[in-house]
């Protein structure tokens, strides 16, 4: 019975170790106007452990597709592209933010309203997934500048 409680602790204690090498914070998504078709999510990811960690994925029930994306500026405009993975370097912290890398949502099924919040699963090469609950708030700067 001792050694089942010492195994169980041993568990829980690596599992809360794991998971606290990633670390999210800061995540908000973009409020939309009405009838909009996407929206972004942005958010810090902080690696604390010796490896490097890439983001290969991420999931939410609030559009049809969630896609990680990044900005590119193209003949002086900024352009959205696709991209497959956002790397964390061992020990290093990387934002995700307004003209960078963002978590795109295409096809949204509702409005996101400012107190709102969307549930966002992120998922890592290492096979951790890390979910989060991120706050709908207003971004002042123009989506119109924005071209796929
Ligand atoms: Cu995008």
């Amino acid at each position: 019975m001792k050694s089942l409680f010492i195994l169980l602790f041993s568990l829980i204690f690596s599992v809360n170790s794991m998971a606290s090498e990633l670390m999210v914070s800061g995540q908000y998504v973009r409020a939309t106007p009405p009838h909009a078709k996407n929206s972004a999510a942005f958010l810090s990811i902080s690696n604390h452990s010796n490896k490097v960690v890439k983001l290969i994925a991420a999931s939410s029930d609030i559009a049809d597709r969630v896609e990680l994306h990044n900005h590119i500026k193209e003949d002086g405009l900024m352009k959205m592209r696709q991209v497959k993975e956002v790397v964390i370097n061992a020990n290093s912290k990387v934002t995700l933010q307004p003209g960078g890398y963002h978590v795109m949502f295409l096809g949204l099924k509702n409005d996101l309203k400012e107190g709102q919040n969307v549930n966002i699963t992120l998922y890592f090469d290492n096979g951790n997934e890390v979910n989060i609950d991120a706050p709908v708030q207003k971004i002042s700067m123009s989506h119109k500048t924005m071209h796929h």
